[in-house]
């Protein structure tokens, strides 16, 4: 039997910051345990996904009329076709072809528990020019109102034992690869925790490996910005979303600009230059917070690298729920590509505009004015 795992969109090995996709990697041993014997492979070539006999697909919202249209050739042909990830899990009833599978494919309870990732499911071409990825934890404790972390796990945190998260790390090792993102939803969520990883990392000596994390602005201190530098953590990002200490409050963060500001500092005094994300167009955003968030960002120019994207409504988050109720959208006939992420790409004219504080045009206009910053 032949097993295909599959991705739209892309998986462009040029792209700058290309990384192998984990959660197939993840995914390939788990079936493997549940089909012995099969030959499982990952392709995003339409007649070679088309030509196995069972098609594994993970979807992603704004790629699901591709994801649909892919289901209708497979069905067609008689195929077997199944798909996860956090679209359908929220949003079953929108995959019109094949099976629906909802949540972590792991055991809810000890998401670790599974074998290690199977790098091998990728041809040796994509690997090349790849970043490589791994996760030490799964869920997150807060719940913003644009991410749909909370509702995938119910609202809960998997930190893994130190253990499972060093065999990970130790298999890339193996293979030779010198950079890992941990992508991890919250990486330093607890002190405690990071203290025996990295106490880990570096009596295994694998701290000449370069890191990238993700953090929140409440979780770092000395004392972590410390254990990040004694493990090689090079590259620090974090969600600071608005300018605005309003729109932070609207969106759930449960963070203040100042505090933002202060982790920014804190990450520039260990020499990092801090990636750091901004959302606009949430319900609420004026004319006059978006002109805090251009502040916020100019007052960092130079220092750091700022990364700003309109905000949109992903189904499994309470942003969601509030855009259907504001559009009452026919979920039969809507056009998953208005979801877009792609913030410099972005198609505007199907844009679904969520404040009634401003208008598309404002939001138009910072882009154009950010990205000229
Ligand atoms: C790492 C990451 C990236 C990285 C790397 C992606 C990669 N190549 O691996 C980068 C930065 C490149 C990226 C890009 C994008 N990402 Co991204 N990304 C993530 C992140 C943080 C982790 C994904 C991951 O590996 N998880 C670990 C694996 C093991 O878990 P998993 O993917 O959820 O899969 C599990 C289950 O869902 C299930 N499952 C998943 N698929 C399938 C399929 C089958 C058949 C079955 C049975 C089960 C199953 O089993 C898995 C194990 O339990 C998630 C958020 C998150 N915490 O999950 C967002 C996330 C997946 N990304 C998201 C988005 C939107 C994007 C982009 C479209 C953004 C953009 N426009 O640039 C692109 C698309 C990239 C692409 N071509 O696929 C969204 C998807 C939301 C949605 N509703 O679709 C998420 C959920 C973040 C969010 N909440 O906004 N991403
Ligand atoms: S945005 Fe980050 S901090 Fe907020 S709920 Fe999602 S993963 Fe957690």
């Amino acid at each position: 039997m032949r097993i295909c795992l599959t991705l739209p969109f892309a998986c462009d090995p040029k792209a700058a910051s290309f990384a192998l996709p984990y959660g197939i990697a993840v995914i390939a041993p788990i079936l493997q345990k549940q089909h012995p014997g099969a030959d499982i492979f990952f392709s995003t070539n339409e007649n070679e996904v088309l030509s196995a006999d069972i098609i594994y697909c993970s979807g992603m919202s704004e790629a699901w009329d591709i994801v649909n249209d892919l289901g209708r050739k497979a069905i067609e042909r008689g195929k077997k076709f199944v798909v996860g990830g956090q679209h359908v899990t929220a949003l079953p009833q929108t995959l019109r072809y094949g099976e629906a599978f909802r949540g972590p494919l792991e055991n809810f309870e000890q998401p670790w528990a599974n074998p290690l990732p199977d790098w091998s499911i990728f041809p040796t071409s994509l690997h090349s020019n790849a970043k490589y990825i791994v996760m030490s934890s799964r869920g997150c404790p807060f719940k913003c109102r644009f991410c749909s972390s909370s509702s995938f796990w119910s609202g809960r945190y998997f930190p893994f034992p130190t253990n499972r998260v060093i065999a990970e790390i130790r298999q890339l090792a193996h293979m030779g690869v010198k950079e890992i993102i941990l992508f991890d939803d919250l990486f330093t969520a607890n002190a405690s925790r990071l203290r025996s990883l990295v106490e880990r990392i570096v009596s295994e000596g694998l701290n000449y490996i370069r890191y990238s994390c993700l953090v929140r602005a409440d979780t770092i201190s000395n004392e972590v910005l410390d254990l990040l530098q004694a493990m090689n953590v090079v590259n620090a990002a974090f969600g600071a979303e608005s300018g605005s200490d309003i729109m932070l409050r609207v969106m759930n963060k449960q963070t203040t600009c100042d505090k933002n500001q202060k982790c920014i500092d804190l990450l520039l005094s260990y020499g990092y230059s801090p990636v750091f994300s901004m959302v606009i167009g949430f319900p609420g955003e004026s004319r006059s917070t978006l002109q805090q968030t251009f502040d916020f960002i100019a007052h960092n120019k130079g220092k750091c690298l700022p990364e700003v994207y309109p905000v949109q409504p992903l189904p499994g988050t309470w942003l969601w729920d509030y855009f259907t109720n504001k559009y009452n959208p026919d979920l039969n006939s809507f056009d998953w590509s208005s979801l877009s992420l792609r913030g410099n790409t972005l198609d505007w004219e199907k844009y679904h505009l969520l404040s009634d504080s401003c208008t598309i045009d404002d939001l138009r206009e910072f882009m154009a004015l950010a990205s000229s910053k």
